[in-house]
């Protein structure tokens, strides 16, 4: 079988003669308008990025290169006795544009455990920090610091050639994707229990597996879980927030570690990446005021509490997303195959709000898109096999994200994508092109 820089080397030349004949014969052809409502509305809707991996239909929801989750689940490698995708799967399915073997995944995982070990520099800047500082800061912080390692910054400050690039930044991609495991489970450690053992990567376990061992967990459903969750999370086509900082970065030829910087970031908000850490804090107080047995009546009137009080209800909504999120049902199935899963009140809850809240939110008549996210049931599996601390979901989340964010860099410079510069226009410019018009 083909390793993945040998599949590499044979899809982007074909790649890069499509994007040729698109620019020779397309370069004029029209996608759509830009309207004022794009301008004022978060670009909303307004196609103006190339992204390989995945794209996503508003009803349907993520496709990556044409699978959809169900596809994956059907056609992805699993780990060894395993049942759900692995990351290493989702990755080379991201890279590739195809899905890969068996063989080629184990190949994957091995390369990944190799490289997985963090400099002594990045572990001492992490044990510096303050425990109070939020996991995403310091995990934004420790992949700033990674940048010292980067091959492409090395390379290109010797000077090398525009059509070489993509091949640095596949090798600091991998490497990044490789030691964010570690950097991750370092973070959970120090943070929630300073003092603990920390055990080093083995080298004869997956991303994932490896990741829930640093963590200090040893139950294989959760291990099954986070490898289904850091698989399906890890690309949401291009204008994500997160995805679109990190494609924006790079477009300056900042390395990947500065550009996965930034996009985690923007994952660290609450309208994006954090929505999980807030799900369960909405979904716990809700259980403190209300009790265990909560009705449908209940949480009727605890979303209209919510809502009157001027709050969004996390993991409700999506900027692009009209149906409940594949993702979201993909979790959800998860929860339905354990009866152990369903026994938690947690999970009952989130199950209940999904019966009640898009009858609320369309009553209340603003969202355009009144079903759950992903975000609406992320955190609360986690939450049952005991990794509690919601503070650290967005961190998986982004541990997960680097999977499409930085298969895109690859593209981008495989592809010679130039730099990122869109046109901005003052509300008194845009007076003055619709007068003129
Ligand atoms: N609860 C209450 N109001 C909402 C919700 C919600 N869940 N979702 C949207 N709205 C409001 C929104 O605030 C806006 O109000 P206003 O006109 O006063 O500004 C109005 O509905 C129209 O918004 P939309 O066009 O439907 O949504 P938009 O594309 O602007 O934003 C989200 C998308 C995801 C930011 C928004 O739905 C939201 O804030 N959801 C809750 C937070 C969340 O779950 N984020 C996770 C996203 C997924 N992820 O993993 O990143
Ligand atoms: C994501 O996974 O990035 C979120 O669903 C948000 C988005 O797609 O805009």
């Amino acid at each position: 079988t083909k390793s993945l820089r040998e599949t590499l080397q044979e899809v982007i030349p074909r790649k890069q003669e499509q994007l040729k004949k698109l620019k020779a014969q397309h370069a004029q052809t029209v996608l759509g308008d830009v309207k004022v409502e794009h301008v004022i509305g978060g670009m909303r809707g307004l196609k103006a990025m190339l992204w390989e991996a995945s794209v996503l239909d508003p009803n349907e929801g993520i496709r990556f290169h044409g699978l959809t989750i169900p596809d994956c689940q059907k056609q992805l490698p699993t780990a060894p006795g395993g049942k759900e995708i692995l990351p290493e799967s989702m990755l080379w399915l991201l890279l590739t544009g195809e899905a890969p073997v068996e063989d080629q995944v184990r190949g994957l995982s091995a390369e990944l455990a190799v490289k997985g070990g963090l400099p002594p520099y990045v572990e001492e800047l992490i044990d510096s920090l303050p425990p109070s500082l939020h996991p995403m800061t310091q995990l934004g912080m420790g992949v700033a610091a990674l940048n010292k390692e980067s091959v492409f910054a090395e390379a290109y400050e010797k000077g090398i050639k525009k059509t070489d690039y993509w091949t640095y930044t596949l090798e600091d991609c991998i490497n990044l994707i490789a030691r964010l495991p570690a950097l991750a489970a370092r973070i959970y450690r120090n943070v929630y229990n300073p003092g603990a053992d920390l055990p080093g990567v083995d080298q004869n376990l997956d991303l994932v597996g490896n990741y829930a061992r640093m963590l200090g967990f040893k139950n294989e459903d959760l291990t099954e879980y986070l490898r289904l969750y850091i698989a399906i999370h890890g690309d949401h086509e291009g204008g994500n927030a997160s995805a679109h900082t990190a494609h924006l970065v790079g477009s300056t030829l900042s390395d990947p570690y500065l550009s996965y910087s930034a996009a985690l970031y923007a994952l660290a908000g609450p309208l994006h990446g954090l929505a999980n850490q807030e799900v369960l804090r909405w979904q716990l107080a809700m259980q403190k005021e209300l009790g265990d047995n909560i009705t449908h009546n209940q949480i009727k009137e605890y979303l209209w509490k919510t809502l009157n009080s001027g709050q969004v209800i996390p993991g409700y909504g999506h900027g692009v997303l009209r149906n409940p999120d594949p993702r979201f049902m993909a979790l959800q199935e998860f929860c339905d195959s354990r009866p152990e899963l369903l026994r938690s009140k947690t999970i009952q809850m989130v199950k209940k709000t999904y019966e009640v809240a898009p009858g609320v939110l369309k009553e209340h008549g603003k969202t355009k898109n009144p079903y759950p996210n992903v975000d609406a049931t992320s955190g609360c599996v986690l939450y049952h096999y005991g990794l509690t601390q919601f503070k650290y979901y967005t961190v998986i989340f982004g541990v997960s994200r680097a999977l499409g964010a930085l298969t895109q860099l690859v593209w981008a410079r495989a592809l010679g994508l130039p730099i990122e510069r869109p046109k901005s226009l003052s509300m008194d410019a845009i007076e003055k092109q619709i007068k003129a018009s």
